[in-house]
């Protein structure tokens, strides 16, 4: 099927224009190592698709967060990208310079949960003191999975070389993986641990010790919300407490980018698609409330 949009929100050119825009989204159709249901290459595109649905005007901050410009990077298609993870990973840290040197926030599209490394790792040049704030259903800190230390399921063992990383909403993971948390008493909050007290939240918000990068794996969600993902687990948060606590994490925090990852698409099932969009551009609005200051940023 030809895709009828290929600018996220189909927006028109002035709005779209790199040399103005302050938001770029950047896709990355990456799949190599998913372990279950294939098909996360595809989600780029279709999360562009969904996003030509999307309201411009977000009711929560009344105003329309596409006013500051979004531009939409190429490359949504697979066959548009490196087959081999290396490249795939200079790619994306390539793009990222690119996108902070033209003063584009930048909010990736995955692709498998690797593609965060290169955004990390370019980041991490920037500001050193970077912190990760990880949303999964997954702890993902296995120190390499079916022969391979750079996996979707090894990601923040990785991430964990170069930074910190607070983990949110995980629920599913390995003896070794939650004696290693216990041993090192690294920040993670268990999705049983998300209580309507929202205590969990001064907890996430408390454990980050700098600028964020903010990275999405679309089975944090209960799988009732966000069905297509390549490994569903029950138990997981909803949208309305994720936005508080997003919103009190933008409210509190330099976030210095985004990633969604590891939607799945599937025929049939555009719910997961448009949640996804509407997520993205969430993330945008909150970050245009931050503000953006007139000369860099
Ligand atoms: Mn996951």
């Amino acid at each position: 099927m030809a895709l009828r949009t290929v600018h996220f929100l189909d927006l028109d050119p002035p709005l779209r224009d790199p040399a103005t825009s302050r938001v770029a989204v950047i896709p990355v159709p990456f799949e190599q190592t998913t372990s279950y249901v294939r098909g996360t290459s595809r989600s780029p595109a279709r999360i562009i698709e969904a996003s030509a649905q999307v309201e411009f005007y977000d009711e929560e901050l009344g105003c329309e967060p596409c006013e500051v410009g979004i531009t939409t990077y190429p490359g949504q298609h697979p066959s548009d990208w490196p087959v081999s993870m290396e490249a795939m990973l200079e790619r994306v840290e390539r793009l990222v310079e690119q996108a902070c040197a033209a003063r584009h926030w930048p909010l990736l599209l995955g692709g498998e949960h690797t593609l965060t490394l290169g955004t990390v790792r370019a980041l991490l040049r920037r500001t050193p003191g970077l912190c990760v704030l990880q949303l999964d259903a997954h702890a993902d800190l296995r120190q390499e999975y079916q022969g391979a230390t750079l996996n979707h399921a090894s990601i923040v063992a990785r991430l964990r070389e170069l930074c910190p990383v607070v983990q949110l909403g995980i629920r599913a993971l390995s003896r070794q993986e939650a004696e290693r948390i216990q041993s090192e008493n690294l920040p993670v909050i268990f999705a049983q641990e998300m209580n309507a007290d929202g205590a969990w939240m001064d907890r996430a918000l408390s454990a980050l010790t700098g600028p964020v990068f903010l990275t999405i794996d679309m089975d944090y969600f209960d799988p009732s919300l966000i069905p297509a993902v390549g490994t569903p687990e029950p138990g997981g948060p909803g949208w309305r407490d994720t936005l508080v606590f997003l919103r009190r994490l933008f409210a509190s925090n330099p976030v210095l980018g985004a990633d969604l990852v590891e939607l799945c698409p599937r025929e049939g099932d555009i719910n997961s698609d448009f949640i996804t969009a509407r997520l993205a551009y969430k993330i945008i609005g909150l970050r245009v409330r931050q503000g953006f200051a007139a000369a860099a940023g």
